[in-house]
């Protein structure tokens, strides 16, 4: 049976799973989810995905969540395309330990420019009541649009974030100078997968100086997008360049 992909064209870990999907050759059924107007909170969305976040998908009949188990269920359940995690166990620990790094530092630190610098003028318009109405209404993204405060993230938290993303990068750098040419050496794996699309929208914010002195994290960014999944995944529309144009004079890529 189909698989019915209920994602959003922008957000990033609905990204990750377009490429996964692109890399295993897997066909799925649009089921597109406008976040704007709150469609991941509608009773039927939060009967697949009780988190009301995107991506979700649905498989015979079983709702799959979160998009880097997502990814690894794919990478179980299909044979066909590339093979993305490694046989070894010592490696594919490895390539798990990255997921989870990226799942809770990259992740979460690159929401803050984006909803900062990008995404900001949808709650500065709110009035105090239908801000917080609106942050109220999914318990799991309370804590981050407390935070946001209708208005913007502290100076510390804006600062924090900025240095998490800049010290991924030199994770990075290092992993790829030490084996390479992909975060857990040889194989191309899910890490590389669910890492790409955070550098893609820190590109998107005119951030890459962050990887001007980390040639490998360069050569890996550019290996990643030259493979034919990446254009699958970022069809028109998806980037924030193509969203907000005034970005594409600062995104250089
Ligand atoms: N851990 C979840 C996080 C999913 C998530 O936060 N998705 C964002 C888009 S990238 C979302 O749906 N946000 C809903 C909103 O902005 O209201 C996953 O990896 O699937």
């Amino acid at each position: 049976m189909a698989l019915e992909l209920f994602h959003n064209d922008a957000s990033t870990c609905s990204q990750k799973v377009r490429i996964c999907l692109a890399e295993k050759d897997v066909e799925w059924v649009n089921r597109h989810v406008d976040l704007g107007s709150q469609e991941n909170l509608t009773p039927d969305y939060l009967a697949i995905n009780p988190n009301g976040v995107v991506p979700a998908f649905v498989h015979d009949g079983t709702p799959i969540i979160e998009s880097t188990v997502m990814c690894e269920y794919v990478d179980e359940v299909y044979e066909t395309g590339t093979k993305l995690t490694p046989d070894d166990s010592k490696k594919r620990a490895e390539m798990r330990a990255w997921l989870r790094y990226i799942d809770e530092v990259p992740s979460m630190a690159v929401r803050v420019p984006t909803f900062q610098n990008l995404l900001i003028d949808r709650f500065k318009a709110m009035s105090e009541a239908e801000y917080e109405e609106f942050r109220d209404s999914n318990t799991l993204r309370r804590d981050f649009f407390m935070r946001l405060n209708r208005t913007g993230f502290s100076d510390q938290e804006y600062e924090n974030s900025l240095l998490q993303l800049r010290a991924t990068v030199e994770r990075m750098e290092a992993a790829l100078a030490k084996e390479g040419p992909w975060i857990v050496g040889e194989q191309f794996t899910i890490a590389d997968i669910c890492m790409a699309p955070l550098f893609q929208r820190m590109e998107d914010l005119g951030m890459s100086e962050m990887w001007e002195n980390a040639p490998q994290v360069a050569d890996w960014f550019a290996a990643i997008r030259a493979r034919p999944s990446y254009d699958i995944a970022y069809y028109a529309g998806t980037k924030m360049t193509d969203l907000f144009p005034q970005l594409r004079e600062t995104a250089q890529g």
